[in-house]
């Protein structure tokens, strides 16, 4: 049994702690050349991490853990996760704000779109067949636990190469959701 310690944002214990940085990131975030200058600066930043609870890929399992994605903007996108379906599309997963301010983006293969804010005590389900990337709008860590079926898989090719259909940006100093010029539907 692994205990949730919902004060601080954070799990009791872990078994896996991943570090995803702003190199794991290339072709994720709109403005390359911003991702390719500040890494030909020889800086690498830790964009998010996430600590989980793996479970054997068994049916009927659930993998949960916390991900928390610092402050910052690469130009004027603010920093996220990669998003991803799940390779399983038929796997869905809820999100449960812990810390900070943030944004939760989804899409379908066939077109539909969402967003919605996710701050501490917000749960938010995401539904089968839908991507999902968060966002974190504020000044502070984004924290939030998340659950899925342990054997759903995640696939981020799709995203890598199509995008998101919207993007989180900031305009006069607020988060605002735009259109994404480069988006390839599908
Ligand atoms: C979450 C995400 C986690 C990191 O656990 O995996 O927030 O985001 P990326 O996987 O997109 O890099 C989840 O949605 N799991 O399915
Ligand atoms: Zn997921």
């Amino acid at each position: 049994m692994v205990a949730l310690n919902l004060g601080a944002g954070m799990l009791r214990s872990f078994k896996k702690r991943v570090e995803v940085k702003l190199s794991d990131l290339k072709g994720f975030f709109y403005d390359h050349e911003a991702v390719v200058k500040t890494l030909s600066g020889g800086r690498d930043l830790l964009i998010y991490e996430y600590y989980e609870n793996p479970q054997p890929e068994i049916e009927g399992n659930l993998n949960f853990g916390v991900t928390i994605i610092n402050p910052g903007k690469v130009g004027i996108e603010y920093y996220m996760t990669r998003g991803h379906y799940h390779a399983k599309q038929h796997a869905a997963e809820i999100y449960v704000g812990l810390k900070g301010e943030g944004m939760v983006i989804m899409q379908t293969k066939g077109g539909q779109l969402a967003h919605m804010p996710i701050r501490r005590n917000d749960a938010i389900y995401i539904p089968a067949f839908w991507a999902h990337r968060t966002v974190n709008v504020s000044s502070t860590e984004l924290a939030f636990l998340y659950a899925y079926p342990s054997g759903a898989g995640h696939d981020y090719d799709v995203i890598k190469h199509k995008g998101f259909a919207k993007l989180v940006v900031e305009r006069q100093g607020q988060p605002k959701v735009i259109a994404n010029p480069r988006f390839i539907k599908g």
